[in-house]
């Protein structure tokens, strides 16, 4: 189930591909453009697990199964602009509001239009509080993308960890 939610509103300015070809020559291009300080060198803004994110969420989304809430903060860039961001994932009980660690979460954007993912692996950094940061989320292009996203919680012995998803869609100028 896809979590319908407010998506953002000036995204007027989104530019889609012609065709997944040329998404496909992006990213290799964008891969083999990734060097060390590029992006330093550039000018362009950069983050790390250790950035400071807005105070406001970009949006607030519910898990499948309901039980988890999920305020999501992007970064250096909010709301998201196509290139390397860091999202902040806080989750919390959704019946309690407790903030809820020792999640095992993982993301994978994902562009539905062309069906193709992010140039990259994000990794994940868990802070405590409820807060567990994702950088090298590569959105490379602008355009709608999906944040689909797996919690697992510890498992407990011989059964299999449960596992919720929510699957955040956000337009990307
Ligand atoms: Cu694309």
């Amino acid at each position: 189930m896809k979590t319908p939610l407010a998506v953002e509103e000036g995204g007027t300015s989104r530019r889609t591909c012609v065709a997944a070809m040329v998404c496909a020559a992006i990213a290799l291009t964008l891969l083999a453009a990734c060097g060390s300080d590029s992006a330093a060198a550039s000018g362009v803004q950069t983050c790390s697990a250790s950035t400071t994110f807005p105070a406001s969420a970009l949006s607030t989304v519910t898990t499948d199964s309901g039980k988890l809430r999920v305020a999501i903060h992007s970064a250096p860039y909010q709301p998201l602009i196509a290139g390397l961001e860091c999202l902040e994932l806080v989750v919390t009980d959704s019946s309690t509001g407790s903030t809820v660690d020792g999640l095992t979460i993982a993301m994978t954007p994902w562009m539905p239009a062309m069906d193709h993912g992010a140039s990259g692996t994000p990794q994940v950094t868990a802070l405590g509080q409820g807060r567990y940061v994702f950088t090298n989320v590569s959105l490379f292009m602008a355009g709608e993308w999906e944040l689909r996203t797996t919690l697992s919680e510890p498992s407990t012995g011989q059964a299999p960890e449960p596992e919720d998803s929510v699957e955040p869609t956000f337009n990307v100028d």
